[in-house]
């Protein structure tokens, strides 16, 4: 028997096996795909890249690390992220302990021994006293049925499970399905190499220009010359990313003109930072409003024929309610004659057919379709795997109203299993890096805890998870976000309860109730000798 075993050897995986061996636990990973990476692995498609600050989405256990790696441009793109991680597997000789090409079948609690049984695809079983879930809140990839796809004669793909071969769009009809941020991404690239695009848009999208470019060393420098210091600035911030020259007021409380020239200037320098031009954009439906309209005014300006800028302007919902984009030339792409947006609210598609999309007595002709129609969000990866807890429990049956956690580490009646998947936490509203090294720094004391105090098990009161998700909820419902349909409320997947899963009551406020749980002996959680 084994103490820990981790799923997935993604950003997470590979932070928690360091930190696990670093403190003595023996530990394997498992991993289904052929490298490690997780997100960064799979999402291989052209343009993919962070849209948060690579400077900042990196870890920061290693001052060496952080010193050494040298990252190329403000937002890198998948390639280099996944040779960072890969870096760091080897810097740290994590590798000796990760299994690839291996899926968890099953996890199941045996009450007797209070140990888990993990069983894999190559037929293993393995037992361990722990396990943590690192297995990703946006890695279960989804494909919408459609009626025909089976009939297709032409490729298809999705943006989160890209081969590794390359696809060559050039000289190729093209069809992309998905305006969140993998369509955002993806676009205006295939729009380059394709003979034609069509962009079946179901719902518009609201992105904020990137301005992407190469780290100009006197920034790099001034990270690298006070690294520990910015990090723990990052930790008292809402979003886990220090976000400079910001105004921190009300839009409500400036003039029209003043509002608009701190919209232009955020928007000039490019970042998800937009969204914090004002303090109240994310509460205040007023506040909020300027800002989408700004956004708006800006589309109308880029793309050239004002039919087509009509239909790429969001409306319906608040800006920040279906995740921000960040782009380089996406609303440009429009004004290229080699791309066609289709606006699936005009009039949805029937079928896909053995050579393109009919929508009524349209047909297009079509080589290659791309789904970037996003995941099962924070459950769907979880959902994979047979996840027994007490009593035989299912996770799925527990879970079929809707996820609930204490702190989105735990769940009631499934002891010693960690969970890391955004749900119930700050990740996807936040610097994701950053969030999973809390939580992880958080599970590895606890594990030395139980240790030196010779406790068995781990895991939440009933009362104690119940009211973190009534917290969970009550946040939600103060801001805006839940006022749409989107993955963060399971509404992208049918018949998934819509309940909203992230925390944003933000990372400062979350780290905080963390360590106040550990400093008051592990409050609402039940630890047991035996
Ligand atoms: P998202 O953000 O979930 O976006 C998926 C997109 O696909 C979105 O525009 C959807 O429209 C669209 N979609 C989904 N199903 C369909 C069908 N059946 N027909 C047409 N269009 C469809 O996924 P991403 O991969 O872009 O981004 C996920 C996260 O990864 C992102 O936020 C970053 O954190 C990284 P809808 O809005 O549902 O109408």
């Amino acid at each position: 028997m084994i103490d820990v075993v981790i799923v997935g050897a993604g950003f997470a995986g590979l932070y928690m096996l360091y930190r696990l061996r670093q403190s003595g636990f023996s530990a394997k990973t498992i991993e289904v795909a052929d490298g490690i990476g997780g997100v960064w692995h799979w999402n291989r498609y052209p343009g993919a890249r962070c849209d948060i600050e690579a400077m900042q989405y990196s870890y920061s256990f290693s001052e060496e690390l952080q010193q050494e790696w040298k990252w190329s441009e403000i937002f890198p793109t998948q390639p280099e992220i996944l040779r960072y991680l890969n870096y760091v597997a080897d810097k740290f000789d994590l590798r000796k302990n990760i299994e690839l090409e291996t899926q968890v079948n099953a996890a199941i609690f045996d009450e007797t021994h209070s140990r888990w049984e993990i069983q894999t695809s190559r037929g293993d079983r393995i037992l361990a006293k722990f396990c943590v879930m690192a297995t990703g809140c946006l890695s279960a990839s989804r494909i919408p049925s459609i009626n025909g796809l089976e009939t297709f004669k032409g490729h298809y793909y999705h943006t989160g499970r890209w081969p590794q071969a390359d696809v060559n769009f050039s000289g190729r009809r093209v069809a992309v399905f998905g305006t969140g941020s993998s369509g955002v991404q993806i676009i205006p690239i295939i729009a380059k190499q394709a003979k034609h695009l069509f962009v079946f848009q179901r719902t518009a999208t609201f992105t904020v220009p990137a301005r992407n470019k190469p780290l100009e060393p006197e920034y790099e420098q001034w990270w690298k010359s006070n690294y520990a210091e910015h990090r723990k600035q990052m930790l008292e911030t809402i979003t886990g990313c220090l976000a400079l020259d910001m105004k921190n007021c009300s839009a409500m409380s400036v003039t029209p003109d003043e509002r608009l020239q701190e919209y232009e200037k955020q928007w000039q320098k490019g970042s998800l930072n937009f969204l914090g031009s004002f303090t109240d954009l994310v509460f205040n439906q007023e506040a909020n409003d300027t800002a989408a309209e700004f956004l708006r005014n800006k589309i109308r300006e880029i793309v050239e024929d004002p039919t087509v800028a009509e239909k790429l302007i969001p409306c319906g919902f608040p800006l920040g309610a279906k995740r921000l984009s960040l782009d380089t030339n996406y609303f440009e792409t429009f004004n290229h004659d080699n791309v066609t947006l289709v606006d699936l609210q005009q009039a949805p598609i029937d079928e896909i057919t053995p050579t393109g999309i009919r929508i009524g007595n349209k047909n297009y002709e079509l080589d290659d379709i791309v789904f970037a129609t996003g995941f099962d969000a924070f459950t769907g990866a979880l959902f994979k795997i047979d996840i027994r807890g007490r009593a035989g429990k299912t996770l799925r049956d527990k879970w079929a109203d809707g996820p609930c956690t204490y702190l989105g580490l735990m769940t009631s009646d499934f002891p010693n299993l960690f969970i890391m998947t955004g749900l119930g936490s700050p990740t996807v509203f936040a610097n994701a890096a950053l969030c999973i090294e809390q939580n992880i720094d958080w599970i590895t004391d606890c594990l030395v805890y139980l240790r030196t105090n010779h406790y068995e098990t781990i895991e939440p009161n009933i009362e104690a998870e119940n009211d973190w998700g009534k917290h969970v909820n009550a946040v939600a419902n103060f801001i805006l976000f839940s006022k749409a349909d989107s993955w963060f409320n399971g509404a992208n997947i049918e018949g998934k309860p819509k309940v909203f899963m992230p925390y944003v009551g933000g990372v400062n406020n979350y780290r905080k109730k963390c360590q106040d749980v550990v400093a008051n002996g592990y409050q609402g959680f039940i630890l047991a000798t035996q």
